[in-house]
């Protein structure tokens, strides 16, 4: 809940980086003493994103504030790090099964990577089983559309509630029957 309110003020302009890196830290020093305790109790995690910086680009500063919104929200976020490689996407995807896959860029020349990436994951039919968010600060809602993402996130509040909603319809497809073609 405290991340929330970061958040939405880092939203508003209201805080900066600085003061969003301190927060993170913070939670983090909590969470080191909540994470035993919470996986002891069993209780299951909101959902799970595998999330990276694409190939090509080594920025993680904002990817970084929005997986730790997302594990302030109570995902369980599997980091991949910069420059992150569609095989190591697809690797990854393999080993988590995750709700929703997260990509961030922030050069112009690597957020093309986005658009292979979805293409591959489409191709493989993943679909039925995860979403895709984009964000960065050279990807606009239109790009994200024109990739394919199912969503693009403006900034770290953002993000967690397209995560929400993404979660939250994935489900809803799931619990549709598959429509057979023939
Ligand atoms: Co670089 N860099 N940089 N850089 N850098 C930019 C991006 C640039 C705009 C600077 C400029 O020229 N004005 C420019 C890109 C130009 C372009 O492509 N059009 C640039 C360049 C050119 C480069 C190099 C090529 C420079 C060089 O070597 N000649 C090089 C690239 C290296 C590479 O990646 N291969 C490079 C290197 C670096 C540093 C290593 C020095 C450092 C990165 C350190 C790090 O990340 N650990 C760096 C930095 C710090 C920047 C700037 C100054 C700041 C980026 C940042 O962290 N912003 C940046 C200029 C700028 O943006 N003013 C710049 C703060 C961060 C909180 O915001 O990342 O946008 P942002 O994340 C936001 C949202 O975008 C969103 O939420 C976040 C939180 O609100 N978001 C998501 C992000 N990912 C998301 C994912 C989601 C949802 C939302 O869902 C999955």
């Amino acid at each position: 809940a405290g991340m929330t309110v970061v958040g939405i003020r880092f939203r508003d302009n209201i805080i900066f980086v600085p003061e969003v890196l301190i927060s993170a830290r913070a939670m983090k020093a909590g969470m080191a003493i909540l994470e035993p305790i919470l996986t002891a109790c069993g209780i299951p995690p909101a959902g799970k994103v595998v999330m990276g910086t694409v190939k090509g680009d080594i920025h993680d500063i904002g990817k970084n504030l929005v997986g730790m919104m997302l594990k302030g929200a109570g995902f369980q976020v599997f980091d991949l790090g910069v420059n992150t490689n569609l095989a190591k996407f697809q690797a990854a995807i393999d080993q988590h099964q995750p709700d929703l896959v997260g990509m961030s860029a922030l050069l112009t020349t690597t957020m093309g990577q986005m658009k292979v990436n979805i293409e591959a994951f489409d191709k493989a039919g993943l679909f039925r089983q995860m979403r895709v968010m984009v964000g960065g600060a050279p990807v606009s809602p239109d790009y994200a559309k024109a990739a394919g993402a199912h969503g693009y996130g403006k900034d770290a509040a953002s993000a967690v509630e397209l995560a929400m909603r993404l979660l939250k319809e994935l489900k809803q497809d799931q619990s549709q029957p598959l429509i057979n073609a023939d």
